[in-house]
């Protein structure tokens, strides 16, 4: 069970840590960008600064596990669910307010899958985090693996507010679609215009109507799907982790099977948020690049991902 209070909670917690400076918040300027051959809107977050933040190879920043004693200042909860499984920390580095992370208070590896637990969890806290009426909404994502963008390895969602009015690719691709599992038969929705491959679900309208089991089974139908690229690949990709990303809002799931964090050529690395369409840039000439050619996005996307797969139909194999 939820605190009934969460998103006060949640404020409260934020507003204390930010103003005696445990949130490092760090100010970026967006721009909107749409791509004029996929249609797609990315809001771009330009924020120079976090260029003195430490990166995953960072050798004290990987021997540390900052979720293991969390800062009291950061903590929202160490008990979430009342069962002991998941604590909810602040981000001490967002670049969006509220930025919240689900972690396991037992470690478990960022490597591993989701559980049927730590699904609906994610769900539970969107349903409560979630206002229609005032047009906030958020979404839960897990980067897994290095492959995925991710930097710490500790097992953690995150929470975020989607900027308002913004709408990912994700959200026109469900329209009008009704919830289905995914099996032989039907499979996960594709944007064929996104150059990247991602596997889309849409979601039950009413939340009483998705469950444990509901969401662990989507998941594992999409994960299949994904992890079906690590057996394709190897031979062009010797090197090759096994790492995606999975991103749920309360209309949808979607994951993306990754084949690498960043782009060095572009100078840019994408977690979970990048194949939404909210794009973090620490580079100014990277921002002048996708300035001048916001397609320019979609094929990094691609770079970091695997090539879309909409209208294929899987073989035996695969499954
Ligand atoms: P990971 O999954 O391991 O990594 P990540 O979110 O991709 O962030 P990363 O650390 O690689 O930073 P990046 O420069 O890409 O999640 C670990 C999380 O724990 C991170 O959120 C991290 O900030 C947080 N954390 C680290 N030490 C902590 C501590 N001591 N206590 C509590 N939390 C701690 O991105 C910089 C920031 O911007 C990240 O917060 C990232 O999530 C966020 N971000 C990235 N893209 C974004 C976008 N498009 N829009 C909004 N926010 C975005």
């Amino acid at each position: 069970m939820l605190p009934e209070n969460l998103s006060q909670l949640v404020s409260d917690t934020y507003a204390t840590a930010a103003a005696n400076g445990h949130v490092q918040f760090t100010e970026s300027a967006t721009n909107k960008f749409k791509d004029p051959k996929t249609g797609i809107q990315y809001v771009v977050s330009y924020a120079p600064s976090l260029l003195k933040k430490p990166e995953r190879a960072d050798q004290e920043a990987k021997a540390s596990n900052p979720f293991e004693k969390p800062e009291p200042e950061l903590t929202v909860s160490t008990d979430i669910t009342g069962d002991g499984e998941y604590k909810l920390l602040l981000n001490k580095f967002p670049v969006v307010p509220e930025h919240v992370l689900l972690v396991t208070n037992e470690y478990k590896q960022q490597t591993s899958p989701l559980s049927p637990k730590d699904l609906i969890t994610a769900y539970s806290l969107l349903d409560k985090l979630d206002d229609e009426d005032e047009d906030v909404r958020h979404m839960a994502f897990y980067n897994c693996g290095p492959s995925s963008g991710s930097s710490l390895d500790h097992k953690h969602l995150q929470l975020l507010k989607l900027p308002q009015k913004f709408t990912p690719f994700q959200d026109r691709l469900c329209n009008g679609r009704d919830f289905f599992l995914p099996d032989v038969q039907n499979e996960p929705l594709q944007d064929n215009k996104v150059a990247f491959s991602h596997f889309v679900v849409p979601l039950p309208e009413e939340s009483s109507k998705v469950d444990e089991d509901t969401l662990a089974m989507v998941y594992a139908g999409l994960l299949q799907r994904a992890l079906t690229f690590f057996q394709n690949w190897t031979d062009e990709k010797p090197r090759l982790s096994v790492g995606y990303n999975f991103m749920m809002t309360k209309r949808w799931v979607c994951m993306v099977p990754r084949s690498a964090a960043r782009s060095d050529e572009q100078n840019i690395g994408f977690n979970a948020t990048g194949y939404v369409g909210l794009v973090l840039v620490k580079y100014e000439e990277t921002l002048k690049n996708i300035t001048e050619n916001p397609h320019l996005i979609d094929e990094v996307l691609l770079e970091c991902g695997f090539p879309n797969t909409a209208g294929q139909k899987p073989t035996e194999y695969h499954y």
